[in-house]
């Protein structure tokens, strides 16, 4: 009996065994560059983060002691620094008390303005991005 014309028409394939798959592509160095690597430099992913200067402000009520001690308090000023800074507030009008992240700042802020409050001062405290 004749096969059917499809079955004749198809080729029979040798099955081989499965071959182990290639070899990692090996890139040699050029001849000519010594076989030294070349890095390639990325650009930074991470920028620093934004820090916040917390600035007082000068006012004609506010007792110089208190200002002192705020900042010796929330500011970890020694006693002769903490006097500077608020002498240069009282003459500028305004001093930088601290650097901080924006979360540290935001809660000097809060702070200083909490005790000024509490002992009825009018000091103002804000904090502003650096640069
Ligand atoms: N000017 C205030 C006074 O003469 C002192 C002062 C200093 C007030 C700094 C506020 O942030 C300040 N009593």
């Amino acid at each position: 009996m004749q096969p059917h014309p499809r079955v004749a028409r198809m080729k029979i394939m040798a099955t081989k065994p499965p071959s182990s798959p290639p070899a990692p592509a090996v890139h040699r160095p050029a001849p000519d560059d010594g076989g030294s690597v070349v890095l390639e430099r990325r650009a930074q992913k991470a920028k620093p983060p934004q820090m916040y200067q917390v600035l007082m402000l000068n006012d004609d009520y506010t007792p110089m002691e208190f200002v002192i001690v705020v900042l010796q308090e929330f500011f970890s000023k020694d006693r002769e620094t903490a006097t500077q800074i608020m002498l240069k507030i009282h003459l500028d009008g305004k001093g930088v008390c601290g650097v901080y992240s924006r979360d540290i700042a935001a809660t000097k802020v809060d702070q200083v303005l909490d005790a000024a409050h509490q002992a009825g001062h009018p000091l103002q405290c804000i904090s502003e991005p650096v640069e």
